[in-house]
């Protein structure tokens, strides 16, 4: 059978556990036969990560918010163009923690910036390529953020000094763009355990997988 890479996303508020169930998905498309890679943003090659440390750094309080939706647009027009697109073309499945949605969440519904002037850089930093499919880990904000307060070590980060509302906007928007094209999105509910938010993963997995198979 032809592999081809699929790019797949995963998405939620602060301390849904993304970062936690990346790499359970990659051990299972491993099993199942895939070339796996994992990323990030922002992040994911060197200038992205260098980006990325700008952009979280907590002394940096005062920039504006075109500033930050630049710089996360630029860190990933360099993730795109260096990872992601030679990765599916390589037929990899590309495992993303985070990516254009979180725009959409975080800087359309946090910070109030036109969800237009998102879709014409979204046009302009990946034209029509989009996540094949994208997990949604989907929480009330009070339990992620004593979720992430609980691991957190040191400093807090400029989205992490954020405040309830903030989050609680961020996720209403994630999922009225789940609700606007449901066939991209999976909600997860991420209030229960690794488990069982590892088990309604690897379901959507298999379905996709089955999917394609029978495509083949
Ligand atoms: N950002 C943006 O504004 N715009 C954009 O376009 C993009 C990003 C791409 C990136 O920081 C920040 O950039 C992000 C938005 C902004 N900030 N925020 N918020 P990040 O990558 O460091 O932040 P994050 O994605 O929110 O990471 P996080 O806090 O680590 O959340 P997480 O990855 O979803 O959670 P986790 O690390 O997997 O889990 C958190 C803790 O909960 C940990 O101790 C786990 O062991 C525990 N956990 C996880 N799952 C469970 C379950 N099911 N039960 C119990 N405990 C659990």
């Amino acid at each position: 059978m032809t592999r081809h890479g699929r790019f797949i996303t995963l998405e939620g508020i602060e301390g849904a556990g993304k970062s936690t169930q990346v790499g359970g998905m990659a051990e299972y498309l491993r099993l199942r036969g895939m070339d796996v890679i994992t990323t990030r943003e922002p992040g994911g090659t060197p200038l992205a990560e260098r980006l990325r440390a700008i952009l979280l750094d907590p002394a940096n309080s005062e920039m504006s918010q075109t500033a930050e939706l630049l710089l996360l647009f630029a860190a990933r027009a360099d993730h795109l163009e260096r990872l992601i697109r030679p990765a599916l073309a390589a037929g990899c499945w590309v495992i993303c923690d985070r990516f254009t949605d979180a725009t959409y969440a975080y800087q359309s519904g946090g910070r109030g910036i036109d969800q237009a002037q998102i879709a014409q850089l979204e046009a302009l930093v990946h034209g029509d390529l989009r996540p094949d499919l994208t997990f949604i880990l989907d929480i009330p904000p009070d339990l992620g953020l004593a979720r992430a307060r609980r691991r957190r070590q040191g400093e807090t980060d400029r989205f992490e000094a954020e405040t309830l509302e903030f989050f609680t906007t961020a996720r209403q928007v994630y999922l009225q763009l789940a609700q606007a094209q449901p066939g991209r999105y999976r909600i997860i509910d991420a209030t229960v355990s690794l488990e069982q938010v590892q088990a309604q993963i690897r379901q959507s997995l298999a379905e996709l997988i089955n999917e394609l198979e029978g495509r083949a």
